[in-house]
């Protein structure tokens, strides 16, 4: 017998339990231990029935997701799911937590599902490029019909237990945590009613009835514009029509052919990276596990614009009461309107009650007075950027904040410890980079100064967690990760421009690569007074910036979408960029002016200049330490920058693409186009000359 998985026999049931925490994924062990436990329970004449459950916090929450790309080891889980299928004695299983993906088709392996109120199940394998391989496709559907099983298979979104009860897919739902006593009550009962073997592959009124339905060719329409780029959902479609087309055999046959498609496509590998880079940034290296948090149960806000109040509406919707500062009262009601604005919003949508909107708003007070800050466990800054303004506000926390406080910056340029130097306790100090709209994006970049101490490290990484961001902790520099990469290539956008690409030309090669919009698309979004304003205060610093058609567009008053008019013209109420003549012939007076006679630029180039530049730079990135691994820099991207999560990430986009080919390539640019931007990474040139990936560090 496994130690994963043990049989017991309990009065006339026996007990088989999963115990591989931390979630029983089905590891080759617990597969084999399945089988083992199901012969046995099978040979044990006392067994009236067989009772399947786990130990720890959930059911079965999937395949071993570290074995795939490994060689295959038998039995493989179709396997176990029939030879479950197919016992004689009846099995129930009883679910607790969550029962995902290959959790779930186990559990519709067995002939009966009992789930504790707090339960849900999915199949989210499309969230990792896949599709449910051990027969989801083909058993779920005989149970929820086609539109229910295309909605859960295509989206990977979980059921409550309620939902699965009212769709077929659990057969009870009890109260209480006890599940074994749950599943327990309900075998016993089967036993005692007479309940045989109830196998939903011989469930066959809905796929018989639906057969035929044109639900599958709308389904697939319908896909095109949300699933854009991916392959995964389609094929899932596919294996969910063959449940309607095929008798069972056949289409779990067809449900493993396209379950191996999956399984080969570069896009499952860039999921699955992403699925661990994402769990990975919260252990730090260097920062030990054990180090000390602190406690966060109040925190100010300095500036109530669309940063700081999109950051106080994180805190108010986990229940941490918020204090919102401005110096005009003025500024503080609009803040405060938009925030309710935006409440009132998901309160239309239906994602919040609007109970929930006044208990959030209660939760946000408003203040004029920096004395109010006293007594706050974190005091976060959000005025725009501008050193001397930002020195001064932590000269003042520094003098109002209480002893422990966190004293964080919003900043996304500037230096952490130049900020910190306006204080007498740097090591208090850090910054807390949120990404707009704050209340809507994952990301929490928290930049560490040289002198931030361990405890507020670690404090910043698990306030984030409770705000249901994902955090990445790392350096201080001039853009830190996430802008630092950005800066360079929207620099090298601009010059593509400058030399003949049309900026559509480059927003389509980027939202080509599966970005949800381009570089001029986003300066749009942004505003292009800002990239403007940080190019005028670098010229004055007597840096080397080129003039650009940008700088003539903003001197126009052509800032983007809130002036309806940027690099493309915006209709009212729209963020549809339209392409405007104008802007092209604004670049065409500026390559005149600067007497540049247009070429043709490839998209390759376009993509090549765009992304190297950027992977030149992560690498510089991960050269000084400012990332501590390029998973990092990954899920930087991933989650503040829309870097679609199917390739992976950045750096491991580019080893895919192959370090020597980017290597050479950059250094190519370097000779042709000069500039230190170009200048290949010592860390690129090395791996480049070893043959190793970015992965490998
Ligand atoms: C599949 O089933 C294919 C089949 O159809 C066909 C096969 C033929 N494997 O997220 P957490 C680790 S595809 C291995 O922090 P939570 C995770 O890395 C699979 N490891 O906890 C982490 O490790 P660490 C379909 C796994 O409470 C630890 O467990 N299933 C797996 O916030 C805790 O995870 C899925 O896609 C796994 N399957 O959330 C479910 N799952 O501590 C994926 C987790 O070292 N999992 N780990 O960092 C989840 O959605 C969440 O983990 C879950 C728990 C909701 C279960």
């Amino acid at each position: 017998m496994s130690e994963v998985v043990n049989y017991q026999r309990q009065g006339s049931i026996g007990v088989i339990t999963v115990n591989y925490p931390p979630v029983n994924a089905l590891s080759h062990a617990v597969r084999s231990g399945l089988l083992d436990a199901l012969k046995q329970g099978q040979a044990d004449a006392d067994a009236k029935a067989l009772l399947l459950v786990c130990d720890g916090r959930t059911f079965v929450a999937g395949a071993d997701i570290t074995e795939f790309g490994k060689p295959p080891q038998s039995p493989g889980l179709p396997e176990v799911v029939a030879e479950y299928e197919n016992s004689e004695k009846t099995i129930v299983a009883a679910i607790h937590g969550t029962a995902l993906g290959g959790g779930l088709e186990l559990a519709l392996g067995c002939h009966y599902r009992v789930a504790l109120e707090s339960a849900k199940v999915g199949l989210p394998e499309v969230k990792l490029g896949l599709l449910p391989g051990a027969g989801g496709t083909q058993r779920l559907p005989r149970l929820t019909g086609a539109q229910k099983a295309l909605e859960m298979i295509t989206t990977g979104d979980f059921a409550s237990a309620k939902d699965a009860l009212a769709n077929g897919i659990v057969d009870a739902v009890e109260a209480g945590d006890d599940v074994k006593a749950v599943g327990l009550a309900y075998a016993e009962k089967a036993v005692a009613d007479g309940k045989g073997p109830r196998r939903v592959r011989d469930v066959e009124d809905k796929v018989a009835s639906e057969k035929g339905s044109d639900i599958f060719s709308q389904f697939r329409a319908g896909l095109e514009k949300k699933a854009r780029g991916l392959f995964s959902p389609f094929k899932c479609v596919d294996a969910v029509e063959a449940a309607f087309t095929l008798p069972f055999d056949e289409g779990m046959k067809r449900e493993r052919e396209l379950f191996m498609e999956c399984m080969e496509s570069p896009q499952r590998a860039g999921l699955i990276h992403s699925f661990f880079s994402e769990r990975q940034v919260s252990k730090v290296p260097g920062l030990p596990k054990d180090t000390p948090v602190r406690d966060i149960n109040s925190v100010g806000i300095i500036g109530a614009g669309t940063m700081g109040g999109g950051i106080a509406m994180n805190f108010a919707n986990v229940g941490i009461p918020v204090l919102l500062l401005e110096l005009k009262q003025e500024a503080l009601d609009k803040g405060l309107a938009i925030i309710r604005r935006n409440y009132e919003n998901s309160a239309k949508k239906g994602r919040i009650t609007q109970a929930q909107v006044e208990e959030r708003m209660a939760l946000i007070k408003p203040t004029l007075a920096y004395e109010d800050f006293s007594d706050v466990d974190l005091v976060i800054e959000a005025v725009f950027e501008n050193m001397g303004v930002k020195k001064e506000i932590f000269g003042t926390l520094d003098k109002i904040c209480k002893q422990g406080a966190v004293l964080a910056s919003n900043t996304s340029t500037l230096d952490i410890d130049e900020i910190a130097s306006a204080t007498t306790r740097p090591e208090d100090v850090v910054g807390m980079h949120f990404f707009s709209p704050a209340n809507v994006m994952k990301l929490l970049e928290n930049v560490c100064g040289s002198k931030t101490s361990n405890e507020v490290k670690a404090t910043v990484m698990a306030i984030g967690k409770r705000i249901k961001k994902v955090s990445v902790l790392v350096g201080n520099c001039y853009g830190f990760v996430g802008n630092r990469m950005l800066h360079q290539r929207g620099a090298e956008a601009i010059k593509l421009v400058n030399e003949g690409a049309s900026p559509q030309q480059v927003d389509k090669v980027l939202t080509d690569l599966g970005f949800p919009m381009g570089q001029f698309a986003m300066s749009d979004l942004a505003g292009i007074d800002v990239g403007y304003r940080i190019r005028e205060e670098r010229r004055k610093a007597g840096e080397d910036i080129p003039a650009s058609w940008m700088d003539k567009l903003a001197e126009q008053g052509r800032l983007g979408q809130k002036t309806q008019a940027g690099t493309y013209l915006y209709e009212e109420g729209s963020r549809k960029p339209v392409v405007d003549p104008a802007v092209d012939e604004l670049i065409a007076e500026f390559r005149k002016e600067q007497g540049i006679t247009p070429r043709e630029i490839t998209d390759q180039e376009i993509l090549e200049r765009c992304m190297y530049v950027m992977i030149n730079e992560g690498a510089k990135i991960l050269e000084e330490g400012i990332a501590a691994r390029a998973l990092d820099i990954d899920i930087v991207w991933i989650y503040g920058y829309g870097f679609p999560a199917y390739r992976g990430g950045p750096m491991f986009w580019a080893d895919q693409v192959g370090i020597e080919s980017i290597y050479n390539t950059v250094r190519k640019f370097h000779d042709t186009l000069g500039g230190d931007q170009w200048k290949p990474s010592s860390l690129l040139e090395r791996l480049a000359g070893e043959g190793k990936t970015f992965g490998s560090l």
